[in-house]
């Protein structure tokens, strides 16, 4: 029996989404420890998944995706469990695409043909995040610290522009995730597997469920109340923090390296993969991705 399912990752920029198709890749490519799916058969140009894998297995940081970069990522994936397979359609668009469409209420064609046939996403969000959903009371303490003398109008109040991409980025995400389920996308979505990238920067607890209901209130209720089947995993698909192999760090900045070196003495590069929640096995990535084809927890 064969299936194809296809999903989607999404998230804001800086979200996780490329490290972890890099470590995907890696993982089933390198087959150097048992993960749940494996790799099936594949044709074609893997030129940029190799690219980023590679980046990836050296310990330094994936380069970011660029606005018009969109790399339809097909990952074919066997399940040994079923022997289904699982064509894993991995469309990985540039997180400023989706703060674009928050600011001027439109998505590029090329985006929203990305979506057709979409009913499960993968959500990004990252736990090395500084905080963004500041209180007006907060706001208005940096206002008085940081006052410019040229945006007091005559009246003496203040004048600051409206910057949309300020927009706390839970909001961006609960608006963005709304919208394609309306009309003219009106995708009928079915599960979201919201995945919590650079876990190794996340909370003591431990607890991916927890950290989404305390840091991002508002995406949790929405999930909640949507519909959709949700699950949320706590991932760390780099390990640590790794420097920019275009703009690397001197080499004696031993606090700048301090993570790369450590993560590359480990004699194989799939252990630097923590993956947790739902039982899914220390570094396997394909837990999520076989949660999201219907094949797992059922
Ligand atoms: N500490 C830590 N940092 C991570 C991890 N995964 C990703 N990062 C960092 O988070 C930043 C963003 O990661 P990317 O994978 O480029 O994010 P993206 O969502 O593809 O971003 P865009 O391409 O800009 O949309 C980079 O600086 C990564 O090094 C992780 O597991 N741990
Ligand atoms: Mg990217």
């Amino acid at each position: 029996m064969s299936q194809e399912v296809r999903h989607m990752a999404i998230g804001l920029q800086s979200s996780g989404k490329t490290t972890f198709a890099a470590a995907l890749w890696y993982l089933i490519d390198s087959g150097e420890i048992p993960i749940a799916l494996r790799k099936g058969k594949h044709t074609g140009d893997y030129r940029y998944l190799e690219a980023i894998a590679s980046r990836w297995e050296h310990g330094w940081q994936v380069p970011r995706t660029k606005t018009l970069q969109q790399e339809i990522i097909t990952m074919n994936l066997k399940d040994p469990a079923t022997s289904m397979d699982v064509g894993l359609k991995f469309v990985d668009l540039s997180g400023e695409t989706f703060e674009k469409a928050f600011a001027t209420r439109t998505l590029n064609q090329n985006a929203a043909d990305a979506f057709s046939g979409t009913n499960n996403l993968m959500l990004f969000v990252s736990a090395n995040d500084s905080r963004d959903d500041l209180t007006m009371i907060d706001v208005a303490i940096q206002l008085k610290d940081n006052l410019d003398e040229d945006q007091i109008k005559d009246d003496g109040s203040e004048e600051v522009a409206f910057d949309p991409a300020k927009t706390p980025r839970q909001v961006q995400v609960v608006d963005f995730l709304d919208s394609i389920r309306q009309p003219p996308m009106s995708l009928s979505l079915e599960r979201v597997a919201v995945i919590i990238s650079a876990w190794d920067k996340g909370p003591e607890h431990n607890d991916p469920i927890r950290w989404l209901r305390e840091k991002m209130p508002l995406l949790d209720q929405y999930l909640r109340n949507s519909g959709l089947m949700v699950r949320v995993y706590g991932v760390s698909a780099q390990g640590g923090d790794l420097p920019d192999q275009d703009n690397p760090p001197a080499k004696d900045d031993l606090d700048g390296l301090l993570d790369q070196k450590e993560l590359l003495s480990l004699a194989k590069a799939s252990k630097r993969i923590q993956v947790v929640g739902y039982g899914a096995d220390q570094h396997d990535l394909t837990h999520p991705v076989r949660w999201l084809s219907g094949l797992e927890g059922e």
